[in-house]
C-alpha cells in the first residue's frame, strides 16, 4: 500500500476513535505512526526532487528573509519599498508568479529579500505552487509572515501551511538526545520535571524505529514536539507578523486586530504611506539575527558607516575569519569595547562571544 493512502486510513481511524483515558495511548501512538510515515514521505519527495535536479534561489547578502502571506495583502508593494529590486505590483490576486529576490540594505548590512506568490490554503499539498513557496521560506533565515487589516484571520491558515510543512517558527529546536544501544529497551533520563508520562514517550520512540535507545530530555516535552525531534526534518526559523495597510483601518479595527494578534508582537504598517518602515527595518535586522561589529585599525578612524555584519553568537574567531584567513594563526589577543565586555579595552581571547556594535581591535602577531 502506498505511504499516502496508509496515511490518511490513520488519520480516519484517529477521527472515528472517541478520545477518552482508555484511548488515550492508542491515539499518540497513531499520531507518532503518522508523523514516522510522513517523514518517509518527505525523504521520498526529497530524493525524487534531488533527481530532477530541484532549481533554487540563489541565496546572497547577510541573511535571507521570505516574504508569506496570502495574495493581495501588498507583499510587493513591500517588497520594493525595502529592496532596490522591483516586483509586479497588481490589483487582483497572484500578481506575482515567480521568486523576485532584491536587497534590503541597513545598518551597513545586505539583507536579501525574497518575494512570492501568495500562500493559500492547501499550499502544503502543493496547491498554487505552494510546497515551491513553502521550500523557499524552509531555506530563509527569518520569514516576514504578512496579512492586511482585512485578513487577519487568514493567519491561522498561513501558520497551519508553515507546521504542515515542517516549519516551526519562533520556536527553539527540542531539547533533546537520544543514542541507539544494543539493549536495554527505552530508556529514559531528563534534567527537568516532565509533564508526559514515561511510558507515553516510550511508545512514540519505538513508532519511530527504535527498540534500545537512550533517552535526554533537557525541557517538559510535548508530544509534538517529541515528535518533531525524531521526524527530524523540522526548519526553526524566527518569524516577524506584520500587518499591512493600516491607511485604510479605522482605530477601532486596528485595536481589534492587536488583541487578536496578542502575544505575537506584530508590526503594523502601510507600505503605501510607507508608515511603519523604518521600525520594520530594524525588526528584520535584529530578529535576523544580525549584530555589528566596528574594527579599530591600529591608527586611524574607526569607519562607524561599514560595520562587520555577523550572526548573534559569533565569536572572536569569527571575526578574525572574516578579516583574513592567516589572522586566527597569527592571533594574540583582541580589544573590545561594547557591551560584550566588563570595561572598555578589555582584553579577550578568540572564544570571546561579541555583541551588536562593540568595538574590536586584533591584535596579531607580524609576519
Ligand atoms: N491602501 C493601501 N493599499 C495597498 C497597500 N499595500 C499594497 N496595497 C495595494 O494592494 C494591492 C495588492 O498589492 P500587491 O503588492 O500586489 O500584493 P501581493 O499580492 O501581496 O504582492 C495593490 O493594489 C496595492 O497598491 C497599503 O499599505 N495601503
Ligand atoms: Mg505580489
Amino acid at each position: 500500500m502506498d505511504i499516502e493512502q496508509r496515511i490518511k486510513e490513520l488519520e480516519e481511524e484517529i477521527k472515528r476513535t472517541q478520545y477518552n483515558k482508555a484511548t488515550e495511548k492508542h491515539i499518540l501512538r497513531l499520531k507518532a505512526r503518522i508523523a514516522y510515515l510522513k517523514r518517509e514521505l518527505e525523504e521520498r519527495r526529497k530524493r525524487q526532487k534531488a533527481q530532477r535536479g530541484g532549481k533554487g534561489i540563489k541565496k546572497s547578502g547577510d541573511a535571507t528573509v521570505s516574504i508569506i502571506g496570502p495574495p493581495s495583502v501588498g507583499k510587493s508593494l513591500l517588497f520594493n519599498t525595502l529592496t532596490n529590486a522591483k516586483s509586479d505590483v497588481a490589483d487582483y490576486a497572484f500578481t506575482t508568479l515567480e521568486v523576485y529576490p532584491g536587497i534590503l540594505k541597513h545598518k551597513g548590512a545586505e539583507i536579501q529579500l525574497l518575494d512570492m506568490p501568495g500562500l493559500i490554503k492547501g499550499a502544503s499539498l502543493g496547491k498554487g505552487r505552494g510546497r515551491e513557496i513553502l521550500s523557499v521560506a524552509r531555506n530563509s533565515d527569518l520569514l516576514l509572515i504578512m496579512v492586511d487589516v482585512f485578513t487577519v484571520d487568514y493567519l491561522d491558515t498561513i501558520l497551519k501551511e508553515l507546521y504542515n510543512f515542517g516549519i516551526r517558527i519562533n520556536q527553539e529546536p527540542p531539547n533533546i538526545s537520544i543514542k541507539k544501544k544494543d539493549r536495554g529497551g527505552i530508556v529514559i533520563a531528563s534534567t527537568v520535571p516532565l509533564s508526559m508520562d514515561r511510558e507515553s514517550i516510550a511508545t512514540i520512540v519505538r513508532e519511530f524505529g527504535y527498540v534500545n535507545a537512550e533517552l535526554l530530555i533537557k525541557e517538559d516535552i510535548t508530544a509534538d514536539r517529541l515528535m518533531d525531534f525524531l521526524a527530524g526534518n523540522r526548519a526553526y526559523i524566527p518569524a516577524i507578523f506584520v500587518v499591512n495597510k493600516v491607511d485604510l483601518a479605522e482605530d477601532s479595527l486596528l485595536k481589534d486586530i492587536e488583541k487578536f494578534l496578542k502575544g505575537k508582537d506584530p508590526v503594523f504598517i502601510s507600505a503605501k504611506e510607507k508608515t511603519g518602515i523604518e521600525k520594520l527595518k530594524d525588526e528584520i535586522f535584529k530578529r535576523a539575527g544580525l549584530i555589528r561589529i566596528y574594527l579599530k585599525p591600529q591608527s586611524g578612524k574607526i569607519d562607524f558607516d561599514a560595520p562587520l555584519i555577523l550572526k548573534r553568537g559569533a565569536t572572536i574567531e569569527e571575526v578574525c575569519k572574516a578579516l583574513h584567513r592567516d589572522f586566527v594563526k597569527k592571533f594574540r589577543y583582541a580589544m573590545v569595547w561594547g557591551k560584550s565586555v566588563k570595561f572598555g579595552g578589555q582584553h579577550v581571547g578568540l572564544d570571546h562571544v561579541v555583541e551588536d556594535e562593540d568595538i574590536v581591535r586584533l591584535v596579531v602577531r607580524r609576519a
